[in-house]
C-alpha cells in the first residue's frame, strides 16, 4: 500500500525532502493535500489528536503517524535501506539530516526574521540584515560542514557505496540555495566541489530524473521556503 503523505498542496517546502528520497528509491506514496486540498489536511491533523503532528510534513505508518522531515526520514531509512544498519553510520547520517533541518530553518529566518505570521514585505529591512549575515557567515559555515562530510568515505555517497536520505537532502538544499540565492551561490559554489558533485549524482539516480521531470515536481515560488528575492542576494 502506498505512504500517505500529507503536505500542504501548493509548494514545495519541507515535504519536498520527504517527497525526493521516496522518488528517488522508487517508494510507492500518495501526495494526500495535492488531491484533497489543504482543507482535508488540516481535517486530518486535527482527527491525529494527541499524537498527532505539530505541523506537516507527516506520513501515516505503523498505525499511526510520524512527523518532522528527518524523524520521517530515519523510518523510511530503516524500513527501505535508505541509511546505513550501522549505528553510528546511521546516527551520523540521521545527524546530517538534523543539520539539514537547522539550515532549512535559517534559510526560511532570512526572509522572515522578525515573525512567520507577518509578510515579509513589513520585515524587509531587518531581512536584509539577516540575508547579509546568512550569505556571508552561515552559508559558508554550513557548506563546510557539509564538505567535510562528502570526505568521510570512499565511495560516491556520504555514506560511502549507497545513497541515503542525507544525499536527496543535500541535493535539495543546493537546488534551493541557487535558487534562493543565485548571485552569492555563483560566487562561493566552487569552494565545496564534494557537494556540488554530490548534488550532480543525486540529479542524475533514475528515480529522480524521472521525478525532476514530472508535473509532482513543483517549482520554487515566493510562497515556499527557499524564496528568490533579488534584493537580499549579492555575490
Ligand atoms: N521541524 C519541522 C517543521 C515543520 C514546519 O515548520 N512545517 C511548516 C510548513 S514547511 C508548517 O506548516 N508550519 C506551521 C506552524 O508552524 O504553525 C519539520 O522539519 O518537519
Amino acid at each position: 500500500m502506498p505512504y500517505h503523505l500529507w503536505y500542504w498542496p501548493t509548494v514545495q517546502g519541507r515535504g519536498e525532502f520527504v517527497r525526493l528520497a521516496l522518488e528517488a528509491a522508487g517508494i510507492a506514496y500518495e501526495d494526500c493535500a495535492r488531491n484533497g486540498g489543504a482543507g482535508a489536511m488540516i481535517a486530518d491533523m486535527k482527527a491525529r489528536g494527541a499524537t498527532g503532528p505539530f505541523a506537516p510534513p507527516y506520513i501515516e505508518a505503523e498505525g499511526g503517524t510520524i512527523a518532522q522531515v528527518a524523524n520521517i526520514l530515519l523510518y523510511l531509512g530503516d524500513k527501505h535501506g535508505l541509511a546505513p544498519s550501522d549505528p553510528a553510520e546511521r546516527y551520523w547520517i540521521n545527524q546530517l539530516q538534523l543539520t539539514v533541518t537547522d539550515m532549512v530553518a535559517e534559510v526560511h529566518n532570512v526572509h522572515h526574521p522578525v515573525g512567520g505570521s507577518d509578510y515579509y514585505e513589513d520585515q524587509k529591512p531587518e531581512a536584509a540584515r539577516a540575508a547579509q549575515q546568512f550569505r556571508d557567515e552561515r552559508m559558508p559555515k554550513f557548506l563546510a560542514y557539509f564538505e567535510a562530510a562528502t570526505t568521510a568515505h570512499d565511495g560516491d555517497w556520504l555514506a560511502g557505496a549507497r545513497w541515503s536520505h542525507a544525499d536527496t537532502s543535500l541535493f535539495q538544499l543546493v537546488t534551493g540555495l541557487r535558487y534562493m540565492f543565485p548571485q552569492r551561490m555563483a560566487a562561493i559554489e566552487s569552494g565545496y566541489p564534494g557537494v556540488i558533485a554530490l548534488h550532480d549524482r543525486v540529479g542524475l539516480l533514475p528515480g529522480m530524473i524521472d521525478y525532476l521531470a514530472s508535473d509532482r515536481r513543483l517549482g520554487f515560488s515566493e510562497e515556499g521556503i527557499f524564496r528568490h528575492y533579488p534584493e537580499l542576494d549579492a555575490a
